[in-house]
């Protein structure tokens, strides 16, 4: 039963071998609803320092979990870990990632709907390896036939090749998604999974032409140049050294001590056969990864007309051997325009092939029968950064983070909150910061950020970095999360350059560089005609006909994720807020300052202070009675009055205490899960004893 997994119980602490008090001096409190008293940051962070230090990542708040990166292998994710979650009320084990797939699981297999379960944190956090190791947990206990151990196998192998294509190491994270994920495990009604679907969110394609110091490019190019074979390099026109390749230097650090790329290659090419990808796919998917390679090298002179012209034509003989086609374009730039041109042409191929595999991936992974799915989504999107430069890039991937810190506040706090004063339940609000007015400054129509830039793209000619920040301080420029130039000195006490902007995230200040915000389009014609089969799927010729001006980048972005917080929002939720202990990727070590300040804005104090002070259950007074008004003479077989009534009744004569519940408008609010565990235990005990009576009447009659 759901509502029985709400929380853990303080009375089952007893039972559990953390619950003894030296231990938990030691080790400190499995769910934060239980520390002493007082709810202080500094309590809080202790007890996380404390089970961090024992090597207990996990703590509940209530039903949420809260991660701390551990950055070293522990040994909590084996088979035997599995089987121990398998079928097991969340709060009878120690906290894990796999009580709460679990949970998810047996609410979605008993009451046959949807759920997710939300992944959030900052990048290096952990999102992703939580993801890939709920999805592993899914693969091994959920029951399967021969048939379906392939879908198992496509579902866990879409990680390493979409991870290859659309992961790379940053200066946060060796191992930094680059994209947003939301995947759908689908299962039948017997709970095995059938197949899934995948959306994927703006990858960062700027990525593919520059990458900051210690950055790389996407894993792919370098699992290339070290693990494929000597005749498909040839083949392709390329060296093993990546030194060699303009787009591959600029981080200087193509060798990455905790990346194997022979061996990650390995993984992508035996995923490649299991998703289904034939051989003339494989064949044009790396053609196109070379073409982008051999981009990267074209370098440009200026003629006697102060026109670009290639100066070597080796890299376009490769392109057109391996990937477009040899047609001709003339196109008289200047030599910047041309190299503005070529980055573009690299990353509008990458960013469609990316989609292309995403669309792949869907489809081997699709489950053709019509009968009736539940789903578990997982999301697993690109944590909230700051770097040195923010680019637009930047600007998205924080906004996506403000915009699923908005889901859980409403979610949560707020819906929590509400219903309270809406059932007329005593109530002293737990006040919190709802970061809607960033969301609001960033995608309010006419007035936010997005639309300021949408308008400024559509003056093409007219319109200039300065004047898109000129736009902004004029429109935005008093709201009390943006800072201007002119006003930054005093708000904030740090200059800015004329080019940026500042905004104040929920999760801290980001100064953005606005320069090519407002991009030029590049003709793609030559790509629509390529006779590489990937890219002229990607590049449709209808698209150079089409007069309607396309919605800009940051417009489709808002609406993408417009759409996954209505998918979200039909869906029960669970969440797993992951928190970076440190800025060194060091394992063990617990950097207060840092976390303290995740702790803040992930907004944990709050959640626990409204988990603490509310109800762990609430239930309709017509569900709650029907299901056990057979504890009550007066209530059962039928009560005629109102639901509420018979609710109290019933409760009075089970012996309820007051402190332990309170009656609302709808619903009865129950305080401490172990209340209704005791009630629920009594109804299977008399369900139990039912059955043996009528078993003994049938023995007898028989
Ligand atoms: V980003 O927003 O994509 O940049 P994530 O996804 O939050 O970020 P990720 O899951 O990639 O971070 O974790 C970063 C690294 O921390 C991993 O590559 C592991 O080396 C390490 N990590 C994270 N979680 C665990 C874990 N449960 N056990 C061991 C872990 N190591
Ligand atoms: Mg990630």
């Amino acid at each position: 039963c759901n509502w029985l997994t709400s929380a853990f119980v303080e009375d089952n602490a007893d039972a559990n071998m953390e619950g003894a008090l030296i231990a938990r001096d030691r080790v400190g409190v499995q769910d934060f609803v239980l520390l002493d008293s007082h709810t202080s940051e500094t309590a809080f962070l202790n007890n996380l320092r404390k089970r961090y230090q024992e090597n207990l990542i996990y703590t509940y708040i209530g039903t949420l979990l809260v991660s701390v990166n551990p950055y070293k292998e522990l040994d909590i994710y084996t088979m035997t870990q599995m089987q121990l979650y398998r079928g097991v009320n969340f709060f009878e084990l120690p906290p894990h990632l796999y009580a709460i797939a679990d949970n998810a699981y047996r609410v979605m297999c008993s009451e046959y709907n949807n759920h997710f379960i939300l992944i959030s944190g900052e990048s290096g956090a952990g999102k992703t390896e939580a993801s890939k190791k709920i999805l592993q947990y899914y693969a091994v206990t959920c029951p399967t036939t021969e048939q379906l151990q392939i879908v198992r196998d496509r579902l866990l192998l879409s990680n390493p090749v979409l991870e290859a294509f659309g992961n790379a190491k940053t200066l946060r994270n060796d191992n930094s998604s680059r994209f947003g994920k939301y995947m759908d495990i689908q299962f039948d009604f017997k709970g095995a999974p059938v197949g899934g679907h995948i959306l994927s969110y703006l990858i960062e394609k700027s990525r593919v032409v520059h990458q900051n110091h210690g950055e790389r490019n996407f894993h792919i190019f370098y699992q290339l140049l070290e693990g494929g074979d000597k005749d498909l390099l040839c083949w392709l026109g390329l060296e093993r050294n990546p030194q060699k390749y303009s787009y591959l230097i600029q981080g200087r650090c193509a060798k990455v001590f905790s990346i194997n790329d022979k061996n990650d290659w390995k993984i992508v090419r035996k995923a490649f056969s299991i998703i289904d990808f034939s051989e003339k796919d494989i064949e044009h998917l790396f053609g196109i990864v070379a073409s982008v390679l051999h981009f990267g090298n074209i370098q440009f002179e200026e003629d006697s007309n102060g026109h670009a012209i290639i100066r070597n034509g080796t890299q376009i003989k490769w392109i057109s051997k391996v990937s477009l086609s040899s047609q001709i374009v003339l196109s008289p730039l200047n030599v910047d325009l041309a190299f503005y041109a070529r980055d573009a042409v690299a990353k509008a191929i990458y960013g469609r092939t990316f989609t292309w595999l995403v669309n792949k991936i869907n489809g081997s992974l699709a489950n053709k029968d019509s009968t009736r799915k539940t789903v578990i989504g997982l999301l697993d999107i690109y944590g909230f950064e700051v770097l040195d430069t923010n680019s637009f890039e930047q600007f998205c991937i924080n906004y996506c983070n403000e915009k699923l810190q908005q889901l859980l506040i409403e979610m949560t706090l707020k819906a929590e909150q509400e219903e309270y004063e809406l059932e007329g339940i005593e109530w002293e609000p737990i006040p919190y910061f709802n970061n809607k007015i960033i969301c609001d400054l960033v995608e309010q129509k006419y007035k936010g950020i997005i639309s300021i830039l949408d308008e400024e793209c559509l003056r093409p000619g007219e319109a200039t970095d300065l004047s898109f920040l000129e736009k902004l301080e004029e429109k935005v420029g008093d709201h009390a999360h943006f800072v201007t130039r002119k006003l930054a000195d005093q708000k904030t006490r740090k200059s800015i350059d004329w080019v940026d902007f500042r905004l104040l995230h929920y999760a801290g200040e980001v100064t953005y560089c606005a320069v090519g915000k407002c991009e030029q389009n590049v003709s793609l014609e030559v790509l629509c005609n390529s006779k590489n089969g990937i890219i002229r799927d990607c590049f449709l010729l209808s698209e150079l006909d089409n007069r309607r001006r396309p919605e800009t980048v940051a417009t489709q972005f808002k609406n993408s994720l417009t759409s996954l917080i209505e998918i979200l929002m039909s869906k029960e939720p669970s969440y797993v807020r992951c928190i970076k202990p440190n800025e060194n990727k060091e394992p063990g070590k617990f950097d207060d300052y840092l976390i303290r300040h995740q702790v803040k804005y992930l907004g944990l104090m709050e959640h626990l202070r409204v988990r603490r002070a509310g109800f762990a259950y609430r239930r309709k007074y017509e569900l709650f009675l029907q299901r056990y008004k057979s504890l009550c003479p007066a209530t059962w077989p039928h009560w005629h009055g109102p639901a509420a009534e018979g609710v109290e009744r019933l409760i009075k004569y089970i012996g309820y205490k007051p402190e332990e519940y309170k009656l609302g408008r709808t619903k009865i609010f129950i305080r401490f899960p172990k209340t209704l565990f005791a009630t629920e235990d009594a109804f299977e005990l008399r369900k139990h004893l039912l059955g043996m009576v009528s078993a003994c009447w049938r023995g007898a009659l028989a």
